[in-house]
């Protein structure tokens, strides 16, 4: 059985206030040309569909379109929902969903969400666990005075009882979004929150995959097959140096696992260019999502800089905190430039954000007040 692993696709994202709404369309577009070639035999989506519990009316107009293809495709799809959906929301219609083979498992059940596909081997079981805090599995399996679950403890919980539905000799894969120990992080992921959520990846052992959401890195935790697909786009300006792909799992008749990464291409790719500015001016222009790091303090360069990166998102300041131009006022303080200006530059600094004109207003306000008072 071959099967197309994806996850963490955060609907709705915005990534320093750019909204990525084009660039998600554009790379689930490429996930069916990707389906097209591979012909994969059923679709794993492993959580964090949205980017938050309530999503923009257009990310849920997308997935809703993305919903519809899979299920013309004939397409068995698997969803778990991360911690960053709402687990109710995206339960909505996942009853009805079912006759077109889309399963969707978002809230802990006595009997955790099981879904069974055959190949001409036999039937592989497919268990679905979704994100959930422990003190959901403490509410609903435990008496009251139990103590407090770790996040490693609810799970290992809830994968046994899964396991319980499994026959012993036949072929298994988990879905799931945990953190497990030893994974890489990125900026984009929201930390779970409710004591440490290191999960042991031992917990798994007796799947023959286990197709992971959460970390955004795609990578592999202990054996080639427990894996974070990632996220098919860079989320965060950390994230620059990352490869997104998704996973194309074969599995084998004795329930042997081979993994081919699929490398996608955004639209737009997610950059950091480091230099001064005379260095980037020089740059080649492009239309990726720009973070600059400037290694020399000046003042009002975006205006510049967006000739050359028109999609410059973040201006960043990277040099020794102790450098002596910052003492030296000469440099610092030049004629002709407002204070409003070089509040703009701080606050620019500080928040990694441009000064949006309602505060480049209401500072500009406080500041000729200030000065009739002088
Ligand atoms: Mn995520």
């Amino acid at each position: 059985m071959k099967l197309l692993h994806t996850a963490d696709w955060h609907l709705g994202k915005t990534l320093k206030g750019q909204n990525l709404l084009d660039d998600q369309i554009f790379i689930l577009n490429q996930l069916f040309d990707v389906i097209s070639d591979q012909n994969p035999d059923a679709i794993i989506i492993s959580g964090d569909i949205y980017d938050r519990g309530i999503p923009p009316a257009e990310a849920v107009e997308l997935f809703d379109d993305i919903l519809n293809r899979f299920a013309e495709k004939k397409l068995p799809t698997l969803i778990i929902s991360g911690n960053h959906d709402s687990a109710t929301r995206l339960n909505f219609g996942s009853k009805l969903f079912r006759s077109k083979n889309i399963f969707i498992a978002s809230k802990i059940e006595v009997k955790p969400a099981q879904v069974v596909l055959e190949d001409n081997f036999g039937e592989i079981y497919f268990s679905l666990i979704p994100f959930f805090d422990p003190a959901e599995i403490k509410a609903k399996f435990f008496d009251e005075n139990a103590e407090r679950l770790t996040f490693n403890d609810a799970n290992k919980f809830y994968v046994d009882l899964a396991r319980e539905n499994i026959p012993e000799n036949k072929r298994s894969v988990a879905i799931a979004h945990v953190f497990l120990t030893g994974g890489i992080e990125s900026e984009s992921e929201r930390k779970f929150v409710g004591g440490s959520a290191n999960v042991n990846a031992q917990i798994f052992s007796k799947f023959n995959y286990v197709a992971l959401g959460h970390l955004h890195r795609p990578q592999k935790i202990s054996s080639e097959c427990i894996r974070y697909a990632g996220s098919p786009l860079k989320y965060s300006f950390d994230e620059a140096n990352h490869k997104k792909s998704v996973s194309i799992v074969e599995i084998d008749d004795l329930g042997a696992i081979n993994v081919e990464k699929i490398d996608l291409k955004p639209r737009r790719d997610v950059k950091i260019v480091k230099g001064n500015i005379y260095q980037l001016m020089q740059s080649e222009k492009t239309e990726d999502y720009i973070c600059a790091r400037l290694t020399e303090r000046v003042i009002n360069v975006q205006d510049k800089l967006r000739y050359i990166f028109p999609h410059l998102l973040s201006v960043e300041f990277d040099f020794p905190k102790n450098d002596s131009k910052i003492d030296d006022e000469e440099k610092i303080f030049r004629e002709g430039v407002s204070i409003l200006d070089y509040f703009s530059d701080f606050y620019q600094a500080q928040t990694h954000e441009s000064l949006n004109s309602e505060y480049r207003a209401e500072m500009g306000k406080f500041l000729s007040e200030m000065e009739k008072e002088e």
